[in-house]
């Protein structure tokens, strides 16, 4: 395989079996309070084949009127979001190497057909933070390449327990997600793949 853009860092296995199952279990309680939804995109209202929630102080979402924003509270049951379970923070503070905490984790559900395009997180206000990705359940192909769209990319497998930060050159690279690979982990009982990203959005104080 091509060698990871600078910036990247992909830590195959983070997770062990029994902190991801925990995990699993907290996410569950999040999209008890915050279910999953149907996320779409800015102008057209297409429908991703992701469904999506959050939880932290912002949340990450996108409509047809409003595009792609981070708000207070959840586009559906109009409630603020719920905390980010500890045991993210956790992985935040292990991965991260920056000295504020996350204020969103974006829970995005692929089933066995859905995917992510080719794209930028770039809605923050605080890039000197870096993005700290969770996966877990199926496999998937993840692909990154530079800040610009239309450079090289390199693709990779990311399997249940795996953490990839984006940070320093490539806090803005393009990167997506190809495809799922079905029935390759027994994590959720129905498969899927979930994905959790962690972000600042806002400049912290001071800096
Ligand atoms: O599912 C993934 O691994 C990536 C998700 C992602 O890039 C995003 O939600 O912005
Ligand atoms: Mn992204």
């Amino acid at each position: 395989m091509l060698p990871l853009p600078p910036g990247v860092r992909h830590f195959p296995g983070f997770l062990d079996e029994s902190r991801q199952r925990a995990l699993v279990e907290e996410i569950r309680v999040v999209v008890q309070s915050a279910p999953l939804f149907v996320p779409t995109m800015p102008k057209t209202g297409k429908p991703m084949s992701v469904r999506m929630t959050n939880c932290g102080s912002l949340g990450w979402v996108t409509d047809k009127e409003g595009g792609y924003r981070y708000q207070l509270f959840h586009p559906v049951t109009g409630e603020p979001w719920p905390p980010i379970p500890e045991s993210l923070l956790a992985i935040w503070r292990e991965a991260s190497e920056h000295s504020g905490p996350p204020e969103a984790c974006l829970v995005n559900f692929y089933s066995d057909k859905a995917k992510m395009g080719l794209h930028q997180d770039r809605d923050e206000q605080d890039f000197s933070a870096p993005v700290v990705s969770v996966s877990l359940g199926d496999s998937c192909l993840f692909r990154i390449g530079s800040i610009h769209r239309r450079d090289r990319t390199v693709s990779f497998k990311l399997e249940s327990g795996d953490v990839v930060v984006l940070g320093g050159e490539s806090r803005l690279a393009f990167h997506g997600v190809d495809r799922i690979y079905p029935s390759t982990s027994t994590l959720l009982k129905n498969g899927g793949r979930i994905n959790l990203t962690m972000r600042r959005v806002t400049r912290l104080s001071g800096s």
